[in-house]
């Protein structure tokens, strides 16, 4: 059994992304037609630009995968870039030499890899640090998210997201989501009240010439008690949500459960009572609230895991923001070509398939497997020994 890993390869305007996954068992159902469902949920969201009207987000497995069937080794998959059949597009991005001045892009970007990016790779332009640290990349981890949540669920696990904030408006927080409405729903979110006000938030920061952040949340149930460890900093499992959320592009703080508001409370009050056992309904161990967020001491402990993310709004306006001159240092404005003006709805697909990834990883840690079927076994084997531990007759 290898560790579940992956990585990803591609430029935005180039001819495609591409994705490498291992350690997925032998076995598991796995069609382009699943992992495409993903992708259009990622592609939608009111408050997307242009970019979206040209994709059409579709990974094409190249290995790992026979008559539908993972054979435990790696998995490729192969995305175009449609955008890149643009003539323009074709010489900006070629991978091959060109014999035409392509033209630099040096007004840098606040609040993008710009200014970091051409100083540690030493460029004199801004494209080739622009092209790979653009959120088009994500296409491809929502692909292997949908891998991981196929794992997942065959042990049971379900993930979920939804929008609370966009710009200023909040939506009401809901202890039982309906999914159904959230999916339904161009802002991801299931108070209808607030859809509206969310939309005209999206209009006016665009009539504005601006952009608005959010925050979104994901939920992850079935998840059986146990995953991560607190033995090590680094097997934590908050800990490597934490990683893995702050990974996503504009994503700027994390919270799991209700990580700042018990902040400001008392310890009594913010502690979730672990019920007796004559009081259990859904599994072994539960407790009488959720504040931790189905997280204690970095291991799962069987409630829904809650996490949040606070998600910048996008620093490509066309308001044109305050800057600098790569070449000349001297005062100017920042580059636009194209963008979002809210991205919170994409976000949380990609939190989706990011919390994904992150379970399948430790799930496969703790239950291993080459195949399907042993994993599973050996999910039900321990999941039979989480209880008391010299039960009262
Ligand atoms: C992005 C800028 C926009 C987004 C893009 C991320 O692309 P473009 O510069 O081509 O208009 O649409 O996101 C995607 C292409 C995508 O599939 O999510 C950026 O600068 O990060």
């Amino acid at each position: 059994m290898t560790e579940f890993r992956f990585l990803t390869a591609g430029e935005s305007h180039g001819k495609g992304i591409t994705s490498i996954v291992e350690g997925i068992p032998a076995g598991l159902e796995l069609t382009e037609e699943l992992i495409g469902a993903d992708l259009v949920r990622r592609q939608g969201g009111y408050g997307r630009g242009m970019r979206q009207q040209i994709e059409k987000d579709w990974a094409e497995i190249t290995g790992g995968v026979r008559h539908g069937k993972t054979m435990g080794s790696p998995i490729a998959m192969w995305m175009e870039n449609k955008d890149h059949q643009n003539a323009n597009w074709q010489v900006r991005m070629a991978t091959g030499p060109v014999d035409q001045e392509v033209e630099r892009v040096t007004l840098l970007r606040p609040g993008h890899a710009d200014m970091a990016g051409t100083q540690k790779y030493n460029f004199d332009d801004v494209r080739p640090i622009l092209e790979r640290s653009s959120a088009r990349e994500t296409a491809q981890r929502v692909a292997v998210g949908a891998i991981a949540r196929a794992l997942l669920r065959e042990i049971g696990i379900t993930i979920h997201s939804h929008s609370l904030v966009i710009g200023d408006v909040e939506a009401k927080q809901l202890q039982y989501v309906d999914w159904n409405a959230v999916e339904a729903s161009p802002v991801r979110v299931a108070d209808r009240d607030a859809e509206p006000k969310m939309i005209a938030a999206i209009d006016a920061a665009k009539e504005a010439l601006d952009s608005i952040g959010g925050i979104f949340e994901v939920r992850a149930s079935g998840v059986p008690v146990g995953l991560g460890s607190h033995i090590q900093w680094d097997r934590r499992l908050d800990g490597q949500i934490a990683q893995a959320f702050l990974s996503i592009n504009a994503v700027k703080g994390v919270e799991i459960g209700d990580g700042f508001a018990n902040a400001r409370k008392r310890g009594s009050d913010v502690q979730d009572v672990i019920l007796p056992a004559g009081a259990w309904e859904r599994h072994p161990w539960e407790h009488e609230t959720n504040r931790a967020g189905g997280m204690e001491a970095g291991m799962s402990n069987g409630e829904e895991i809650v996490v949040r993310a606070a998600l910048k709004p996008i620093s490509t306006i066309p308001r044109r923001l305050p800057s600098t001159d790569l070449l000349t240092g001297l005062e100017a404005t920042a580059f636009y070509e194209r963008s979002d003006a809210c991205v919170v709805p994409a976000a949380g697909v990609i939190g989706e398939a990011m919390i994904a990834i992150v379970l399948a990883r430790a799930a496969l840690e703790k239950f291993g497997g080459d195949h399907i079927d042993e994993f599973k076994r050996n999910h039900a084997a321990f999941v039979a020994t989480v209880g008391p531990r010299e039960p009262v007759e």
